[in-house]
Parts: C-alpha cells; structure tokens; sequence
C-alpha cells in the first residue's frame, strides 16, 4: 500500500494541531512520524501504552497539548487508563494508533486478527470519539479531534497499515559486528545447547529468529502478548518444576511488564531460566530506542530476587555464559549485549504452524520429558 500522507505531512499536522509532545510505544507503521517527532526532541518512548497515555495525562494536566503514538495490540494496555483516568477526570487526549488485523485480519500475523475486529467496537462501547484517518481526511479527522478536545474526551485517530510514509535513514545501526555480539550469534548459541528444556520465545525478531534457528515442539513461539513471555514462564516453570523453562525475551518487551521480573524472583523457581538480549532498541518495529541502555541489569536482577545474574557482551564469553545459565540455580537472569542486526530478518513460526498447532504440540511436548539440568526441589513461594 502506498503511504496517503508522508510522515513529514502528518507530524505537521499534529504540531498545527497544538501538539508538543508525544509518548508511546512503536509500531513499524508510525516510525515515520516516531523519527521525527524524536528527531525534535519531542518523543518520550514509554514501556507500555499504558504508561504512554499516563505520561501523556501528565503532560496535558500541565497544559501541554499532548498526542500518544501506538499500534492496536497495545490497546489492551491502555485501556485501563483511558477508562479510569482520561474519562472520569476528563482529560483530552490525541491518540494516535495503528489498526493491525485489520480491515481484513487474513492479511496481517494471526496474533492481531481479535484486536482488529474488535478496537472499533470497544471505542464505541467505551463511548471514545475516534475515526479512521482515510485518504485525504487528515484534517478533517484533527477537526473532529479539536472538537472532542473543547469537550474534555480523548479522541482515537485510527491509521490503516501503510497510510504514513516513513522517513528514510532513522535509526542506523552500527555498520560492522566485529568482537560484538548479535542477536543470531546469541540465538544460535542457546538453541544448540537446549535438549528438553521448555522455551518460551517473546514476539518480533527474536522468536523468528529461534524458529530459524531450530524449530522444535517444545518451544512456545509467542506471537504477540509483548511482554509477558517471563509470566507464561513463570507459570510453565512452577507447574513443571522437574523441567527447565527458559525463557527468551527481549530488552523492550521485560521493560514492558518489569513487575513480573519480582514475581520471577520472589518464585524461587530453581528450574528457570531468562535470558534478555538487550539490542537497546525496539528492532522489530524499526529500531526505535528503549530506555535500557540507562539500566544497570546486574542490580537489576539482583534487585528483583533472581538467584543467579549473569551479563555477558563478548563473543569469546558467550558460550560458558549461556552454559551457567542453562544449569545454575535459577531464577537465572542472563543478559546478553547486542548490536541491532536488522537486516536480517526471518520468517515467523506462524507462517508455516498455525498459533493452535503451536499451542498444541507445545502441550503434548510440556507433558513429557524431564529432569534435565535442573534440580527438583521449588522454594516456597
Ligand atoms: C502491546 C504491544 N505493543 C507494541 C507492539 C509492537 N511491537 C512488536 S515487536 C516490538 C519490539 C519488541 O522490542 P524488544 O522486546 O526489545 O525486541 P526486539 O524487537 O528488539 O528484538 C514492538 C514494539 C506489540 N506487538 N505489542
């Protein structure tokens, strides 16, 4: 699909709209309008869209005409704050979110086709003024905007996949990986040592990655839920304590639900395994940056009860790193230092298992087995 509008027009558009500062989550079809506004300066990335429309309130609650960038699976994230903060306090907002799964759901990845069919219907069971930015309609849809603003609601601008442009040449990423680690060095590394251990693999490019790497049953490829693959663990790890769970997640995606990194700790599971590849950025959706690099990871873990942490930057290291984390006593936090390697990119699981088939010989994989590199006993929680 061609972009109706470039991204450079729709920024614009927002600041002629009052705009000065914008919040959010990133999804690949507003990196246009992410670059630029964070070009000036004018981007906060938030970990979660919940956050996003917080911060957002924030803003606008010092004066601030404020607009929240996301895509439609983070709808699930904000609607607690846009039902129990925006609405009752009346706090006009601008969001602006990508409609995946839809029009129609077929044609986009499985794991978006119930938020497609059904952001419309839940914006209009919420009673949330929104419309569809459709071609040619940008100003119009600001002008509906404005007039919700004059009322106190928030108003939704819902893009269609592709309606913005993007911006060439934002985010580049460091030409050479010499002596640095990337996402498939680490990836190759942990999928050639796992034997019966259960995986659970957090969405975008890292769970392609594995499945390109080695499929195997008893890996969970999960599409979508970003964040929540340390929960799904968690939860595998303490109903299987004689398995090990490990756990692949992303740097964006543990800062999303961070709360669940306690709850991981306060397990005690001794059969659980995390490993974080911190690429210090979102790269799945175009490498917009995430807040990680300001983090102190050892700390972190440390912080939040893990037993064993571990961190690791170094080829050379890699392997003993990854093989401690594979047998130590766990909750084992591994973090592992990447640079962004976007151009290599790989099929999704989904494109040749279904999400059911997946889910299924998971389960009949989850079943069997056990007692591999892991000791039975579990702390009391
Ligand atoms: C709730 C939610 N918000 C936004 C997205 C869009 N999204 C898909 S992958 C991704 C980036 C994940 O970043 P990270 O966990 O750091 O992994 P990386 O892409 O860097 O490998 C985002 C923002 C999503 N799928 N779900």
């Amino acid at each position: 699909m061609s972009p109706q509008v470039t991204a450079e027009e729709f920024v614009a558009a927002l600041r002629a709209y009052g705009v000065r500062s914008v919040a959010g989550v990133p999804c690949g079809h507003l990196a246009g309008p992410w670059a630029l506004f964070d070009d000036a300066g004018d981007l906060t990335p938030a970990v979660s869209e919940g956050a996003a429309l917080a911060i957002a309130a924030g803003w606008e609650l010092a004066g601030r005409t404020s607009a929240v960038l996301c895509q439609n699976s983070g709808f699930g994230n904000l609607i607690n704050p846009l039902a129990s903060l925006l609405l009752p306090y009346r706090v006009p907002l601008l969001v602006v979110m990508t409609m995946r799964g839809w029009p129609d759901p077929g044609e986009d990845e499985p794991q978006h086709a119930t938020m497609g069919n059904s952001t419309i219907g839940m914006l209009e069971s919420l009673d949330v003024p929104h419309t569809m930015l459709w071609e040619g309609k940008l100003e119009e849809a600001l002008a509906q905007a404005a007039e919700a603003r004059a009322q106190g609601r928030p108003f939704f601008l819902l893009v269609p996949r592709g309606a913005i442009g993007k911006v060439t040449g934002a985010y580049s990423v460091a030409e050479s990986t010499d002596g640095r680690l990337t996402r498939p060095d680490v990836v190759s590394c942990l999928m050639a040592k796992l034997t019966d251990e259960l995986l659970v693999t957090t969405t975008g490019y890292l769970s392609r990655q594995a499945h390109h790497e080695r499929d195997r049953p008893d890996t969970f490829y999960m599409q979508g839920s970003m964040g929540h693959a340390s929960a799904v663990g968690v939860g595998l790890a303490t109903a299987r304590p004689d398995r090990r769970t490990v756990m692949l997640d992303g740097d964006g995606a543990f800062l999303m639900h961070l709360g669940t990194g306690s709850t991981l700790g306060a397990s005690g599971a001794r059969n659980l395994t995390h490993v974080v590849v911190d690429n210090g950025c979102y790269e799945s959706t175009g490498c917009q940056p995430t807040t990680s690099r300001r983090l102190d990871w050892a700390a972190l873990g440390t912080g939040l009860g893990y037993r064993t942490v571990l961190t690791c930057d170094s080829p050379r290291e890699l392997d003993g790193s990854m093989h401690t984390a594979l047998t130590a006593e766990g909750p084992v936090l591994l973090v592992l230092t990447v640079v962004p390697t976007p151009d290599e990119v790989h099929p999704r699981a989904t494109a040749s298992t279904g999400p059911v088939e997946i889910a299924d010989r998971f389960r009949v994989a989850a079943a069997a087995g056990g007692a591999v590199g892991t000791k039975t006993t579990q702390d009391t929680p």
